[in-house]
């Protein structure tokens, strides 16, 4: 049997083994690995022994792809990422191995619910949001295509921060400490280990340039296994742990420096503790740009040493055969300088050689628009951490500089494009580098990527056109449907007439026509009806929230930033809130909403710290205030991961996706809450746009300005004080806030956030708020006909099959890396 990618089903590492069988071996593991008896066990032992189990099964799929990836001629892909946003492993692997049935057996022989084994497993949050995640769904798809690949990144030891919220309301940052109790799924591959150094300086022997470093680290591999789907393919995810050479220096101890034994060790582990918590405006930190060298220089010399196996003096003339790096933004650029490097000061070639082939493998994915959040590094710190680097850099801007004058481009032109800044203090572009360093630049939405064009790389893709392309962002079907959603899954293979749909996303289309079948839409109303009853039973668990499951799930769940406009959705909570309180509004003719965040702030962001606070706070009156009861609630589940999105998405009704147009880059909660039939009220931003052309314009709430109102409205001067003169709804919610209604009378609490509202607010939320409010009764009217409300819900779910990671590797295949299945 095999699958539409002509692999073999049967292939599946775990498909031959039965439930009684998989018990024996975790019984078995729990006896010889951890020394308890099934019956005594926890769920932590018994969590850790299935992961040990489940392990074993894929080994053997993995050797395979190992050797026939070196052997054969296919193309590997190389995907370099500073973060993986990876979820739980557990469900994952068992879901994809098809292990899935034989678990369940093997648990219910053993005596355990699979949910309190999979509980006990922490997710690895090696992300900060989109970005990240998008990286574990394309590792997901590569396996799941048959494609070989590595993934390549950090083990950072602390992930992204767990939040919690004070008495007041505000923001608190706790360490993650994933780590604590050990984790089964990373294999500590100490034969790999590479040396990346830094510091030093160069020397000249002749006319070749050496590198002399003044201290280096040991780069330690951390191997996860990343099981296709159904594809019987087992790929590596490498994420590179920072040790030191020299664990403790002797002669400093001997002279009773005890701390200072130590110090060469801790500065060493330092490079991987921690994931900085900046999501869309990267921080210009020394330790970042040595994280990032890290991780990269590691993971170039591995992918060598893999495809040139003992070989003393490779002919790496052939390296862009063997694998193509996709740069995951500008965080891996710095591999572009090193690709150089390795090739002419250690492996001996020219120049122009190691130029055309480091061009040859890499490419560069940007997810942003916004300028500040493009890293610059300060040539100073580049040359003072990287010297051989920054010559290598300032050559390769030499050179660009001098193309770009043969080409005749005008002397004001090439200072915009060179990507070492002009000035006292020069600064490298790490974008531009990587648009010259590489074959192709792309965007991850359409809009995105036409504005890339348009305004970010403007004159790089006038001189350059050929080298930028699109490729829309996807997740994974997998676990953002069928793990998150069964109950969905199951009536989408009910209706389509099976499961294929897992694995060619694009056969929703086929539940169009069920739309308009009453007993079809009765069930998918039965389906949402259990998930919001799940949620709230989840949220009372975990939060001690009492949720009413009779009123509209109203979602909004994202990193906290001004762009974004959660702003603007409180503000629209507050006026409607307002209202009530005045009299205006009759709390019995609002369709009752319960109004959900979920957000971390980045911890050095005030104005997104203050606006967290304000979310806490209006949740707390509006909560505690019996006019309401029934009609609003709001609830800011702490500490948003991929756990409570799993869970919150399923159970969601409307979708909140409302940035300012023309910042964000894609966007890929908005797919996955479509896939799981919510609706969204929405902008004309990112993937918004592609998502709204597909669903149909009845199907989706669209109101606010677009990308030409937005510049428009910029270069006649925004004056946000006007609106909020001109709308007496928002008068009245800024007017509260300002009172001190939300903040037990001080005035002072929210004074950053209302002087921003009135006098600067940067991303228009202010000029948006009559259209959202408005939207708001459209969709209220639309709510309160359930069954439309149902149809056009399922129209988003036939029509979304596009935004499968599947899909978005295809084309990344096709457009960008050039190759495909191992054959
Ligand atoms: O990448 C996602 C997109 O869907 C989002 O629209 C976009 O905002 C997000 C520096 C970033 N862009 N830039 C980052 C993350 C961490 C960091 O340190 C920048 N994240 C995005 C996937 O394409």
């Amino acid at each position: 049997m095999t699958n539409q990618q002509g692999l073999d089903y049967t292939a599946r590492p775990g498909s031959t083994v039965s439930g009684h069988e998989l018990a024996n071996q975790i019984s078995q593991e729990l006896r010889l690995g951890q020394e308890v008896e099934p019956s005594q066990a926890t769920s932590a032992q018994v969590y850790k022994a299935s992961a040990a189990v489940v392990r074993r099964q894929m080994v053997e799929a993995w050797q395979r792809g190992q050797s026939q990836m070196v052997q054969g001629h296919t193309r590997a892909v190389g995907y370099l990422s500073a973060e993986y946003l990876l979820g739980k492993q557990l469900p994952n692997a068992l879901l994809n191995t098809g292990l899935e049935a034989p678990f369940q057996q093997a648990m219910q022989e053993l005596g355990f619910e699979p949910d309190d084994i999979f509980a006990a497993e922490r997710e690895p949050g090696l992300g900060n949001g989109g970005l990240g995640r998008l990286a574990a769904c394309y590792i997901d798809s590569l396996s799941s295509e048959g494609v070989p690949a590595f993934g390549y990144g950090i083990r950072y030891q602390y992930g992204i921060f767990e939040q919690a919220f004070d008495q007041e309301g505000r923001q608190r940052e706790l360490a993650d400490t994933w780590l604590e109790e050990g984790e089964p799924w990373g294999f500590e591959n100490f034969g790999r280990a590479r040396r990346v150094s830094f510091g030093g300086s160069v020397v000249a022997e002749g006319d070749r340039r050496t590198w002399q470093p003044d201290w280096a680290v040991k780069a330690v591999p951390v191997d996860y296994m990343v099981p296709g789907y159904a594809s019987g393919r087992v790929n590596t995810l490498r994420l590179w742990e920072a040790k030191a050479y020299q664990e403790f220096d002797l002669a400093t101890f001997n002279q009773s420096d005890y701390i200072g034994a130590v110090v060469p060790k801790v500065k060493a582990e330092t490079i991987s503790k921690v994931l900085y918590p900046e999501d869309s405006t990267p921080q210009g930190k020394e330790l970042r740009l040595e994280q990032q060298y890290f991780f990269v220089a590691a993971s170039l010399a591995d992918a060598i040493a893999t495809f040139y196996p003992g070989e003393r003096e490779p002919d790496l003339t052939t390296l862009p055969s063997k694998i193509c790096f996709q740069l995951n933004d500008t965080h891996p650029v710095i591999g572009i300088p090193e690709l150089m490097r390795l090739l002419m000061d250690e492996h001996g070639y020219g120049w122009d050689e190691a130029w055309s082939i480091t061009t040859r493998v890499f490419n560069y994915t940007c997810h942003t628009l916004l300028p500040e959040a493009l890293e610059e590094w300060p040539a100073q710190l580049i040359a003072h951490l990287l010297p051989r680097h920054w010559e290598i850099i300032q050559e390769i801007d030499r050179r660009f500089v001098a193309d770009l004058q043969a080409r005749q481009v005008s002397d004001e032109q090439i200072d915009r494009m060179r990507i070492v800044t002009k000035a006292d203090q020069p600064k490298v572009r790490m974008a531009y580098l990587a648009t010259v360093g590489g074959s192709y630049v792309n965007g991850v939405a359409e809009l995105h990527s036409q504005l890339l064009k348009d305004v970010t790389l403007k004159d790089f893709s006038a001189l350059f056109p050929e080298k930028f392309t699109n490729v829309t962002n996807g997740v994974t079907p997998r676990r953002f449907v069928r793990l998150a959603n069964p109950r969905l899954s199951a009536l989408i293979s009910e209706g389509l007439g099976s499961d294929a749909w897992l694995s060619d996303l694009e056969q929703l289309k086929g539940l169009e026509a069920l739309a308009d079948d009453p007993s079809f839409v009765d069930k998918f109303i039965e389906v949402k009806r259990a998930n919001k009853a799940d949620f709230v039973a989840f949220a009372q668990r975990k939060y001690g929230f009492e949720i009413d499951p009779d009123t509209m799930f109203d979602s909004m769940i994202k990193r906290l930033h001004e762009y974004k406009r959660q702003s603007l959705k409180i503000l629209a909570v507050i006026a409607q809130y307002a209202a009530v309180k005045s009299g205006q509004v009759d709390p019995r003719s609002l369709v009752p909403r319960t109004v959900i965040f979920g957000a971390k702030a980045a911890p050095g962001y005030a104005m997104a710290k203050e606006t967290i606070q304000l979310i806490n706070n209006v949740a707390r009156v509006v909560n505690n205030d019996p006019q309401v009861a029934g009609a609003l609630s709001v609830r800011f589940p702490w500490n948003y991961n991929i756990e409570l999105a799993e869970h919150l998405i399923p159970a969601t009704e409307l979708d909140e996706q409302i940035s300012q147009a023309g910042k964000e880059a894609s966007g890929t909660g908005n797919m996955k809450f479509a896939l799981n039939g919510s609706l969204t009220v929405g902008t004309l931003d990112g993937a918004n746009v592609e998502i709204r052309s597909r669903v149909g314009a009845d199907n989706f709430f669209l109101f606010g300005m677009q990308v030409e109102d937005v510049d428009r409205l910029y270069s006649e001067g925004y004056d946000p004080r006007a609106y909020y003169e001109a709308d007496p709804r928002l008068k009245a919610a800024i007017d509260m806030v300002a009172s001190g209604s939300f903040s037990e009378g001080e005035r002072s609490t929210y004074r950053n956030l209302v002087e921003d509202w009135l006098s600067k607010d940067y991303f228009m939320t202010l000029a948006d708020f009559s259209a959202y409010m408005d939207i708001q009764s459209e969709i209220d009217e639309a709510y309160r006909d359930q069954r439309g409300w149902a149809r056009k819900a399922i129209i988003n779910v036939a029509n979304s099959g596009f935004f499968s990671s599947d899909r978005a590797v295809k084309d990344y295949l096709e457009r960008i890396w050039h190759t495909g299945p191992q054959e």
